[in-house]
């Protein structure tokens, strides 16, 4: 391809107006620019060549990142997505570059994320015959995509795509897939690009009814302590200021899921903390005090609830949600708005009363306090012993202000790194909640660089994790995206090895790790790199960390058995939460 063709076919791809003969290659790629499309995570392999042929053509237009594995490709896909609320893009071969996806795209659908992947097949003629590289990716992602679909001629392609964006992007947001056969990326059409509006039977923006917002709005004013939950769905519906506004009249305490980190600044009055498993005392027990319940983009999964049998038995719950299948699914409301949690905290917002509950918001802080005594200070300010990961998040908390993207991987590392970073910008919690991906953060980091690249981005990860997908660390050095990483490696796989001690009567199962130098590693990898053991070294290293241009890496040995508190163990009650 000559300069002055490349030139043409640039020139062509921004005249919105076509009706040219071209490839079904070239279709995926333009019909990509006409979704906004700039980045693209991903890895190529026969069945897909045509497609990355084209995108060669237009590779000034869309930066493409070469991952290491196709997993990284998902969850780089997914950071994306979560820190620029676009839907992360990702390419991959067919067999098992497909396969090899299926782990992020199954996270991606739990946790809500909007991504769009396009995989290469063998041509129509060969499907079924088990050829080369041939695999059913539209069976095996079936159950975890919100649609997925089949692209055997050419014409198919700018449909599929604009259906694509359309399906990801709205209603609860999740993953979609779309598997082209080789002989249709070979195909030529006549190109014209449609965006879809609407599908039938297909009703992603549903308003809420008058009469729920009414019931909702006087369960609220008669209410003497209520209790507001959010989760992801208020930072994806972009409802922060409304939520705020919300709490702020009726003078309601607000907790978090996971997910829903930052959508609330940490240090705002009325938030009250962090919820679940290993979340904060006084909003998961308190649970069972309230009297009007109300949640917010959230899903009431068994890691906030506990047992349902005893959970919030008490109380009248109103449940804000835009997937109609999670309302009266694990909890059963008194009113369910099926609504975007914008629109619904919108309605909301006028019918509610000005109101305060001091003596309410009171019990929170006493709760606090005890959770201070006997859990924040020995973790966060400890004098003796090994390093704590507390300590570690705690200072980094302070150094970043709480305005840092944090994107954790899963185990200890994440629950303390969820618990003691203060938020206070939105969207700047990355974290794989619904499946608990280990592997996760270091391309999930990478991606969220990628998309906000003027914001500190920082992965906290185990050493176990660590090892799942830190062949990324050559993604990240070869895009010289200033991640930076810090493992805190306790030479365990922490959070199982905190289950045995507690419910295996110490019987360690192979959960103890020889590691690797990580350091040696990373500088392998092209990567600046130190360790620390020694707590005296915590402020200077993470100065370093941030101070550094490019990407940096520091591990930090710490206390190899600390366990993370409160804890409500699987399948009991929020009330009973354990402090130690
Ligand atoms: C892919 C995957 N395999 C297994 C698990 C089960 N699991 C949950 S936490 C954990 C330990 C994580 O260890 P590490 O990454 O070292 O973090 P730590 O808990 O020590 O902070 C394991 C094995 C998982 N969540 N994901």
């Amino acid at each position: 391809m000559t300069e002055t063709s490349t030139k043409k076919r640039l020139a062509e791809a921004s005249d919105p107006v076509r009706n040219r003969i071209i490839t079904g290659s070239e279709a995926v790629i333009l019909s990509l620019l006409e979704e906004g499309v700039d980045t693209i995570f991903g890895y190529p392999g026969g069945a897909i060549m045509p497609i990355y042929d084209a995108l060669y053509h237009y590779r000034h237009k869309i930066n493409h990142i070469l991952v290491r594995h196709e997993q990284g490709a998902a969850h780089a896909a997914q950071g994306y997505a979560r820190v620029t609320g676009k839907p992360g893009v990702c390419f991959a071969t067919s067999g098992p570059g497909a396969t090899n996806l299926i782990t992020g795209i199954a996270d991606a659908q739990i946790d809500s994320t909007p991504m769009v992947c396009i995989t290469g097949q063998v041509p129509v003629h060969l499907l079924g015959t088990d050829a080369f590289q041939e695999t059913d990716v539209i069976g095996i992602s079936m159950p975890v995509t919100k649609w997925n679909y089949r692209v055997t001629r050419p014409e198919e392609i700018p449909w599929a795509i604009a259906q694509a964006f359309y399906i990801a992007r709205t209603g609860r947001p999740g993953p979609v897939l779309i598997d082209i056969a080789k002989n249709a990326q070979f195909g030529t059409l006549e190109y014209s690009y449609k965006k879809c509006t609407g599908i039938r039977s297909y009703r992603p923006f549903p308003q809420p009814r008058e009469e729920d917002i009414k019931a909702a709005a006087d369960l609220i004013n008669r209410a003497k302590r209520p209790y507001l939950l959010f989760g992801h769905g208020v930072l994806i519906a972009k409802a922060e200021k409304e939520l705020q506004q919300l709490i702020e009249k009726a003078g309601i305490p607000a907790a978090s899921t996971l997910l829903g980190l930052s959508a609330l600044p940490c240090d705002h009055p009325l938030y009250v903390g962090f919820l679940g498993m290993h979340g904060n005392y006084g909003p998961n027990i308190l649970t069972n005090k309230c009297d009007v319940l109300i949640a917010v983009g959230m899903r009431f999964d068994d890691r906030v609830t506990g047992d349902l049998k005893t959970y919030a038995k008490q109380a009248k719950v109103i449940h804000i949600e835009i997937d109609p299948a999670e309302i009266d699914k694990n909890v059963k409301t008194t009113v369910g708005i099926h609504a975007d949690a914008k629109d619904a905290l919108h309605a909301l917002l006028p019918l509610v009363k000005k109101n305060q509950h001091p003596e309410w918001l009171r019990a929170f802080r006493e709760c606090d306090k005890t959770e201070y005594e006997k859990v924040i200070r020995h973790a966060c300010f400890p004098e003796k012993g090994k390093i704590r990961m507390a300590e570690v998040i705690h200072q980094l908390s302070e150094k970043t202000r709480g305005e840092a993207i944090i994107v954790t991987d899963v185990g200890q590392h994440q629950m303390i790194a969820t618990r003691y970073y203060k938020f206070k910008k939105p969207h700047s919690n990355i974290s794989s909640g619904g499946l608990g991906t280990m592997g996760f953060a270091l391309p999930a980091a990478l991606g969220a660089k990628i998309g906000q690249p003027q914001r500190e981005v920082i992965a906290i990860i185990g050493d176990g994790g660590f090892q799942m997908t830190m062949q990324e660390m050559a993604t990240i050095f070869q895009t010289q995206a200033a991640v930076k990483i810090i493992i805190l490696n306790n030479e365990f796989l922490g959070m199982v090895r905190q289950w045995q001690q507690l419910f295996f009567e110490n019987r360690y199962s192979f959960t103890e790790m020889i590691n690797p130098d990580f350091i040696q590693l990373s500088k392998a990898f092209g990567i600046e790199a130190h360790s620390i053991s020694d707590r005296k070294d915590i402020a200077w290293s993470l100065d370093k960390l941030l101070d550094h241009k490019g990407p940096y890496l520091l591990e930090v040995k710490v206390e190899k058995e600390e366990n993370v508190f409160p804890m409500v163990p699987s399948g009991a009650s929020v009330s009973d939460v354990r402090l130690e």
